[in-house]
């Protein structure tokens, strides 16, 4: 039996990338034993859902066959869904339907294309939005407008799981994901949007490269992966105390900190599960 949580507060998901080649951990957990050891240790610092992934999705990532991310995720989700809800960071069908089966109960989906998948097997599908693909996304982003934009779109997606049957639907903005670090600060700048799109929103921030650049040293030079925690906890707070209800991170133990430092927020207390609802309202402030 998967526990499931009674958080009062925006939830953690642990970012566990199974992969040698993703921007900030890539190598760590590339091994399955050291990655359940990673997953157990999450699950110690209070991680509510694991986010198991198998192929990097930063710019320019090679792409991984089916047969090698299958080999890489699902033993890690086999030993870690008795212990906490995983979710298959995929974009792969095949993967998705095949971690279900070894016991994940939600599909984030950086495609946003997996929804009839999530809707079949019967678990939450999450939406996020991005321009291009890992190939081409950072090329030269644009949007006339990133926030209409990329609502937009998000609201779409939401309401087509919705009418399929999903039960459960979280839409993301896709930071990182053919953004400049401007359209980034936008989105974050544009919570209120976002939740009063009126389904639980995911933010994932953490060591993402344009926090590098806004902290960067006196040369110019974008401060490395392992110095971002400040700005990553920063936007994480940021987004929770906005009605985010749930954060993806790398560090899990700080963001459980901040998570209870914003406590209940009245996003944050619907949690998954939950239908979304039209008459959630975005957070006053
Ligand atoms: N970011 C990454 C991967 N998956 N999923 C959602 N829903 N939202 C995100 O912002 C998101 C995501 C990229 O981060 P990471 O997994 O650390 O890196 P990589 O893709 O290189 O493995």
């Amino acid at each position: 039996m998967v526990p499931t949580t009674t958080e009062k507060r925006p939830l953690v998901m642990g970012i566990l990338n199974v992969t040698p080649d993703s921007f900030s951990d890539g190598g760590e957990w590339f091994d399955g034993a050291r990655a359940i050891t990673r997953g157990h240790q999450m699950i110690a610092e209070g991680a509510d859902i694991v986010d198991v992934g198998g192929e990097s999705t930063r710019p320019r990532a090679a792409s991984v066959p089916t047969d090698e991310e299958l080999r890489r995720v699902i033993p890690v989700i086999e030993a870690l869904s008795p212990h906490v809800r995983v979710s298959i960071d995929t974009t792969k069908e095949e993967v998705a339907r095949a971690s279900v089966e070894a016991g994940a109960t939600l599909i984030n989906d950086v495609s946003a294309s997996l929804w009839p998948t999530a809707a079949d097997c019967g678990v939450g599908w999450v939406a996020m939005h991005r321009q291009g693909t890992p190939a081409d996304m950072q090329d030269d982003p644009h949007y006339d407008d990133v926030v209409a934009e990329v609502t937009a779109f998000l609201a779409d997606q939401a309401r087509t799981a919705t009418g399929a049957g999903i039960a459960e639907v979280w839409i993301d903005p896709g930071i990182g994901f053919g953004k400049t670090g401007r359209h980034n600060l936008e989105l974050l700048a544009a919570m209120d949007e976002l939740v009063g799109i009126g389904y639980p929103v995911l933010m994932g921030t953490s060591r993402k490269s344009f926090l590098g650049t806004l902290a960067a040293s006196a040369d110019g030079t974008p401060a490395p992966v392992d110095h971002r925690l400040p700005g990553s906890l920063a936007t994480a707070t940021w987004a929770m105390a906005r009605g985010a209800a749930m954060v993806r991170v790398h560090d899990v133990a700080a963001s459980v900190q901040a998570a209870a430092l914003v406590g209940p927020t009245p996003t944050a207390t619907a949690g998954p599960g939950l239908s979304p609802s039209p008459d959630r309202k975005p957070v006053a402030r």
